[in-house]
């Protein structure tokens, strides 16, 4: 068995983390399959939207401690395994939905943060679970988390390492939407599919100016919203969205 499967369905490209007997905890085999699988599917003019979820119980449950030595060089397989991941994730220019459908724990709770949008099942948790093997968040844990959250309450999952469920990610959040597990599915599809009919080059500069702004001035945030607005007015997209507009009509897109 695949430890990533691929479905499409139409624009729709789901990624599955296929280890449920480990929590879909990554090995270096997962890595470099999530890594390839996101890096085509950024490239693949047929998709655009991209769902990541976990096979079994679990979303993702981080660094796979089986098959894990202390005495590795953690910098290097960080900086080589992980954080290109959580780069090719965050810049792919097609939105990216999690589909967590259970426990994200770790660099798995990272992977989940790096995704444009989170849709949780009820049954979901999300762990800093580092600290409770004397380890520090890593793989963007700390950037996203402080951000989505403030310092305080991430300090409070990063120092205590305690699980929180789907509904209180929801009030800090850390997840877009929360629904029974019976309709994880049909509820992430639901945006998945209109992220796929949306404007594939707009989408890709609003991903570009939302993740800047967290770290720009107000001068540095307009003169890039100006010059990707400048792109998006002359796109053959904006023209179509136009006439549907004025024929009161859905628009179709095609990334031009
Ligand atoms: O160099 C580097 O790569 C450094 C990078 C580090 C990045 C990191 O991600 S460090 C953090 C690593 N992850 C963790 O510390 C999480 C470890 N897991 C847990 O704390 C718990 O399993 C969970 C909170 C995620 C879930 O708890 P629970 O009670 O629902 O399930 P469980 O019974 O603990 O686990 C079920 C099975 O999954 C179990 O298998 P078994 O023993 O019944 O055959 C368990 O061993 C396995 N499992 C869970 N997490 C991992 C795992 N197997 C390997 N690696 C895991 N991370």
């Amino acid at each position: 068995m695949p430890v990533l499967e691929e479905e499409r369905d139409d624009g729709i490209l789901l990624l599955a983390l296929n280890r449920p007997e480990a929590l879909n905890a990554l090995n270096d085999e997962l890595l470099e399959a999530l890594l390839d699988g996101v890096g085509r599917a950024a490239h693949d003019n047929r998709v655009r939207a991209v769902v990541l979820t976990g096979r079994g119980r679990g979303f993702c449950a981080g660094q796979d401690l089986k098959e894990y030595q202390p005495d590795r060089d953690v910098g290097e397989h960080l900086k080589t395994r992980y954080l290109p991941l959580i780069r090719a994730v965050v810049e792919c220019p097609k939105p990216t939905v999690a589909m967590v459908n259970g426990v994200a724990a770790g660099a798995g709770m990272s992977l989940m943060l790096a995704c444009d949008l989170k849709v949780a099942a009820t049954t979901a948790t999300l762990v800093q679970s580092f600290v409770r093997i004397g380890l520090v968040p890593d793989s963007g844990s700390s950037y996203f988390l402080t951000r989505l959250v403030g310092p305080s309450r991430a300090l409070e999952m990063a120092l205590l390492g305690d699980p929180i469920d789907a509904s209180t990610a929801y009030q800090w959040g850390l997840v877009n939407r929360v629904v029974e597990p019976e309709i994880l599915r049909e509820a992430t599809w639901e945006w998945a599919r209109r992220l796929a009919e949306g404007p594939p080059l707009a989408q890709g500069w609003i991903k570009r100016a939302i993740r800047a702004a967290a770290h720009s001035t107000l001068e540095e945030a307009m003169e890039r919203e100006v010059a990707f607005q400048v792109q998006a007015a002359a796109s053959q997209d904006h023209r179509r969205g136009l006439e549907a507009f004025r024929e009161r009509r859905a628009p179709r897109f095609d990334g031009r």
